[in-house]
Order: structure tokens, then sequence, then C-alpha cells
């Protein structure tokens, strides 16, 4: 399918949603959607079937977030690194007794071992940047607004204070991993870091628990061709891109 197309039907299906989420669950094509794929896009009729997860299609163009990140980094990490992560996920559970669980489920059965790691790694790394993906689009700079707005400022004091406050965490990362927004148990914000694709959903790793409504990758590979070893100039580059109404998707359906 050629990518114009790819996109038309995302947009007519990504409609679909608004008005019919049944519609939306039965499309064969959900993959061309891009939400997050939290369960296996085949093995739902059979569910002893193997789970194939598929890299989501970008909303956008590669060079739709520029100058802000350069299109030859969203290619090269979409297609390569994003789609390594989703080829080596469905290579690990091929035949394996959490095939026919969904990744959020997978997620919270990990434990800090190195048993699973393929399957940690590299679903990780798939949901992580298809929640990634998700959150970020052309023409978006701008702040959050409503009940999201409201529970920023609440957390954080302002909205510019939390956004020190999630550079300041981002910059604490070590080598590869990713900063996080996350809802906590008790329905909070909080903000944290992981190393590698390790994410507020893997419960038994994490120093704190919650369901990530915005991710930001810092591992070089997101920034490298255009910042170089300068990850500061990536962060403040990065809010200019921020869909903070797909943040607020994300929270609404946290605090649930
Ligand atoms: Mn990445």
């Amino acid at each position: 399918m050629k990518k114009r197309e790819f996109i038309k039907n995302g947009a007519i299906l990504a409609l679909g949603t608004l008005v019919s989420p049944i519609l939306f669950d039965s499309c064969k094509v959900v993959h061309t959607v891009p939400v997050i794929e939290d369960s296996p896009t085949k093995g739902g009729a059979n569910p002893t079937a193997a789970a194939v997860y598929e890299v989501p299609a970008l909303e956008y163009e590669f060079n739709a977030l520029e100058p802000h990140i350069d299109a030859m980094t969203m290619e090269i990490h979409h297609d390569k690194h994003h789609g390594a992560y989703v080829k080596n996920l469905n290579k690990a559970l091929e035949g394996h007794e959490w095939a026919t669980k969904g990744l959020k489920d997978i997620f919270t059965l990990l434990e800090n071992n190195d048993k699973h790691n393929a399957i940690r790694n590299n679903g990780g790394g798939h949901y992580n940047h298809s929640l990634f993906w998700r959150t970020l689009g052309p023409n978006a700079a701008g702040v959050p607004s409503g009940k999201l707005a409201e529970e920023i400022n609440a957390s954080f004091g302002s909205f510019d204070n939390f956004k020190t406050k999630f550079v300041e965490a981002a910059m604490t990362v070590f080598g590869s991993g990713w900063a996080w927004l996350s809802v906590g148990a008790d329905k909070k914000l909080f903000i944290s870091t992981t190393a590698n694709q390790d994410n507020p959903l893997m419960k038994n790793l994490v120093a704190k628990a919650g369901i990530p409504v915005l991710g930001l990758d810092v591992w070089e590979h997101a920034y490298y061709l255009k910042y170089q070893n300068k990850r500061k100039d990536y962060l403040a580059a990065f809010f200019n891109v921020v869909r903070w109404d797909r943040v607020a998707e994300e929270y609404a359906n946290a605090v649930k």
C-alpha cells in the first residue's frame, strides 16, 4: 500500500473510532491506525495463534517535524529501529507461553532477571515508540488544556515548572532510556525515567509504577544526527512537537 493510501485509510479509521469502537475492533487493517498496539494483530479469532505485531504507520511525513526533529532521524528511527523491535518481538513471542497475552499484561509479569530480556526490550521498544509517534505532530506547539492542564499545575506548580522538571529528569538518564509523565495508582501525575526500553507499566522493574501518558526517547538514535551530544537542545525542541491533545486522551484513559 502506498503511503498516501496508508494515511487516507488511517484517517478514515481514526474517524471511525470516534463513532464506532466496534467497527474499529473488527477492522482487519487496524495496524495502520496510529494507536498503541497492545494486543497482537493476529490471533484474535484463534487465541492459540502466535502474536504478530506491526509497526504503526506515522500520521505525518518524515519531514513534518522539522526543524525540531529531522526527516532522516524520523525515517531511520521509525522504519529501522522500531521495525527491528517489532521483528524481534514477534520472534521472541513465537511459541512462547506469553504469545497470546497483550503487551500490558506481559509488562506486569516481567521480573528483574534475564529470563525474558528479548520480550522486555523489544516489547518495551514497540510500546514506547508507538506512544511516542502518537503524541508527536507538526504545528503542535502549545500547552495542555482542560483537566490535564489543571493536574499539571496541581502536581508541578505550573506548566513551565513541569517542563523544567521533565527536562531535568531526561538529562539524568545515563546512556539510553526514556523520561515519562505518568499517572500513578493514586491517579496523580509523576515524572520518572527508565533505562533501555523499560517503561512504568513494568511494575516489578521500576521504582514507581504508573500508566505513561507522555514518553520522551532519549536514546542517542532519537537525536544524534541533528543534535550530536547536545541532548538538552533536543529536549527543548521536543516541546515544539508534542501533541497535548493526544497526551490529554492518554491521561483521560489512564484516570478512568
Ligand atoms: Mn527510539
